[in-house]
């Protein structure tokens, strides 16, 4: 393991095929093919055990930032969840289980860094200064939601999926003429991997040697479709590794070996060595959004091993293991997370009003005719109806 010197390479700290316990929907050690070698990186295992030697060099206040951040991020996934359901929001895409991947990979950035995100990606927004009422607005359907706070060197995240990574990798590119040293992070799916244009821009980075770090959470779904429907090599990793980029996989669950394989992946682009590809091996725990019922496509019995796999549970039970914190602290920190989301929630429903007659308003600087016509029909029975 290599710490978080810079010139060091991660050496790999097991076996890259048994990096993690293989996703049970598609057992993906089998169809493997092997294009030489990709290396792994596991740190902290299920049990909260670090082997002897492997403890990367980081500051205890930084890892109880880290640890809140991802208590955070799973307050504002429940409360966001239930708010849904009592049609207080329009969709949202829960992260349950992905927390230590979400957090992970924006620790290392600065406020000069870039982060690109496709939607699944709260918790992170939240640590690089997205407010939690900011982002209720989004998901509540608020266009004034959308825009990144103007202190935030974020782009919006990105539905259509995939479509976000090649003007990432355009920023990078550019970054790296105007001879800035800073990076680019972008996070995209194990679905969104299928898309053509993500391999594009891979190439791109490689021949450039853009400052990006791609990141691919894995999480074994892409909606109903599992990953062995999804990927002829199921090492995901590899895909980079073919296009010149320095790939890894990283146990995505595991919070200290994704500070740590981000940290190295960052400052690697920051030196002007170029990009590379982070696999991040997870699951997606929950819904794939409020619109989806997993239960029809995939058995509940493969959700079950991945409780045990949590990364918050894994992560504190080391951090009280090595007295960092107590579980009394672990308790009330719980707490106060909650309490900063229904904050967040008081804030949200006092400001947040909707105006319908404004629906029209930000699709084309100059309205169609077509739509126009849908317009009026709609202000029109706005009108009837008595809503302002
Ligand atoms: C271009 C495009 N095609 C299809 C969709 C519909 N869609 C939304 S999410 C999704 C699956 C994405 O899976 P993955 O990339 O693994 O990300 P995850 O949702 O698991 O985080 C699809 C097909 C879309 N949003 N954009
Ligand atoms: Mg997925």
């Amino acid at each position: 393991m290599s710490g978080l010197e810079p010139d060091k390479p991660i050496e790999a700290s097991c076996d890259p095929m048994q990096a993690s316990p293989p996703l049970p929907a598609s057992g993906f050690n089998t169809r493997a093919i092997d294009l030489g070698r990709i290396e792994c990186l596991q740190i902290l295992d299920e049990h909260g055990d670090i082997e002897e030697g492997l403890q990367p060099d980081i500051e205890d206040n930084e890892l109880l930032r880290v640890h809140r951040a991802m208590l955070l991020s799973r307050a504002f996934d429940s409360r966001m969840l239930a708010m849904q359901r009592q049609g207080q929001m329009g969709t949202f895409a829960p992260n349950l289980g992905q927390e230590a991947c979400m957090i992970g990979q924006v620790w290392p950035l600065g406020d000069e860094d870039w982060f690109s995100p496709s939607y699944r990606a709260f918790g992170a927004q939240i640590w690089r200064g997205w407010s939690m009422e900011r982002l209720m607005t989004l998901w509540a359907g608020y266009h004034d939601g959308f825009p990144p706070p103007d202190d935030v060197k974020d782009l919006p995240f990105s539905i259509v999926i995939g479509s976000h990574v090649l003007p990432a990798t355009g920023i990078a590119m550019a970054m790296r003429r105007a001879k800035d040293p800073h990076c680019m992070v972008v996070n995209f799916g194990d679905g969104a991997f299928s898309q053509g244009a993500i391999t594009e821009a891979m190439n791109f980075a490689a021949v450039d040697q853009a400052p990006i770090v791609f990141v691919c959470e894995n999480n074994g779904w892409a909606i109903s479709t599992p990953l062995d429907k999804q990927a002829g090599n199921e090492v995901l990793a590899a895909r980079g590794a073919g296009y010149g980029v320095h790939s890894i996989r990283v146990d995505g669950n595991d919070i200290l070996a994704m500070m740590t394989a981000m940290k190295e992946a960052c400052d690697r682009a920051r030196r002007g060595e170029g990009p590379t590809l982070i696999e991040a091996i997870t699951f997606r725990m929950s819904l794939h959004t409020t619109a989806d019922d997993p239960t029809v496509y995939r058995d509940e019995s493969l959700v079950e091993p991945w409780h045990n796999r949590c990364p918050i549970r894994r992560f504190e039970l080391w951090l009280t293991r090595t007295n960092r914190l107590t579980t009394q602290d672990c308790d009330r920190i719980r707490e106060e997370c909650e309490q900063e989301v229904l904050d967040a929630r008081a804030y949200f429903r006092k400001n947040a009003t909707a105006k319908p007659r404004e629906i029209f308003d930000h699709i084309y600087d100059t309205i169609t005719p077509e739509l126009e016509s849908q317009r009026m029909d709609y202000l029109r029975r706005l009108d009837r109806k008595g809503v302002e």
